[in-house]
């Protein structure tokens, strides 16, 4: 018999850690592991399985279906907004023809069990653009709807792949004899702020800035911050963004009104992230040497999300804000790592 997974592409990334230790403390959840390199050795023995390999590959993602029967997918590979910008059309490919793929594959298997298979994706504040910074001041929080103009690939490819798992969860292959559209599959997704581990630091991403500053001047080294310091979007630590997760995929689907939710814990600025690592760690070197390419991606992104549709279809709600992410989770977990 096949066993019943959850499958989460891109575990070994700053989510994927995360994710797996909050999953595999639940009775009867089994892992399958899937990133382009060998999983973390602390995080092998909490899954099933662990497979390196390509969101690209159709024929590992073919195999991957003979041997488990999938009920979850967390689809957490992506190339992020610095990183894809320096190969946009290959970030297309892993971004979107990877998500295609999964979806795909997601439907098949709802078919074949006859139930719909849930497909978990993190989107991000990357799917908006707003155009100046005055328009952002004046924008406040911004719903989902609003302002969906990305100026990065990345985001281009979050926002059409939004449009992809609503194309099939309801429109899947319409034209069909057979279409019935019963068993398609069930897809979700979040619109992240910028993400702060204690545990890993991120690459590739735009609002890198925040957590490289952190874990810079906890390891004694020097950093540039490429942003000004009046700059602000919001953020949220990692143990929100993995509650946002699970908590999504266990909402009845009956009480959710959307297919992408905005959610958020707290904005602040650069000025203000800087105070709170200085105070912190007093010998911390840290300088503002403005990268105006990157500036210009932050600027476009809002400097707050309404997250109240996430509030009342799925009763989200962060447990950490700014002074309880800082005290309680971020400064204690970076010093005693790098003790
Ligand atoms: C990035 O900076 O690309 C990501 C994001 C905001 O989605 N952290």
């Amino acid at each position: 018999m096949r066993q019943k997974v959850v499958l989460i592409t891109g575990a070994n990334g700053e989510m994927g850690h995360g994710l797996i230790q909050v999953l595999s403390k639940q009775a009867d959840t089994n892992i399958v592991a899937l990133d382009v390199v060998p999983l973390d050795r602390a995080l092998r023995n909490l899954v099933s399985t662990y497979i390196v390999g390509d969101v690209l590959d159709q024929m590992l993602l073919g195999r991957l279906v003979v041997e488990h029967e999938i009920a979850i997918i967390y689809h957490l590979a992506s190339i992020l907004s610095t990183k894809a910008e320096y190969n946009p059309e290959t970030a297309h490919r892993i971004n979107v023809e990877g998500t295609l793929n999964l979806l795909r594959l997601a439907v098949e298997q709802s078919q074949w069990q006859g139930e719909s298979v849930k497909f978990i994706y993190p989107s991000s504040i990357a799917a908006y653009g707003i155009p100046t910074l005055k328009d952002k001041a004046e924008a406040g929080a911004v719903v989902e709807s609003d302002w969906n103009f990305p100026t990065t690939m990345y985001g281009c490819n979050k926002l059409y792949c939004e449009h992809l798992g609503r194309y099939y969860n309801s429109h899947y292959r319409q034209l069909a004899a057979d279409h019935d559209g019963k068993q398609t599959v069930d897809f979700r997704a979040i619109r992240f702020p910028g993400l702060i581990s204690a545990e890993t630091v991120p690459t590739g991403g735009t609002s890198d800035y925040g957590p490289e500053m952190l874990h810079a001047a906890a390891r004694g080294e020097e950093y540039n911050c490429f942003v000004r310091p009046e700059t602000i979007i919001p953020f949220m630590v990692m143990p929100d963004a993995i509650k946002a997760l699970v908590c999504l995929a266990a909402s009845p689907k009956n009480r959710l009104s959307k297919f992408v939710y905005n959610i958020t814990s707290f904005s602040i600025t650069a000025q203000q992230f800087f105070d709170i690592v200085k105070a912190a760690f007093p010998e911390a070197k840290i300088h503002f040497a403005v990268d105006e390419a990157r500036q210009k991606i932050v600027d476009s992104w809002p400097e707050c999300v309404d997250d109240s549709a996430a509030r009342n279809d799925w009763d989200w709600s962060p447990d950490y804000d700014c002074e309880r992410s800082f005290e309680e989770y971020l400064i204690p977990a970076i010093r005693k790592r790098y003790q």
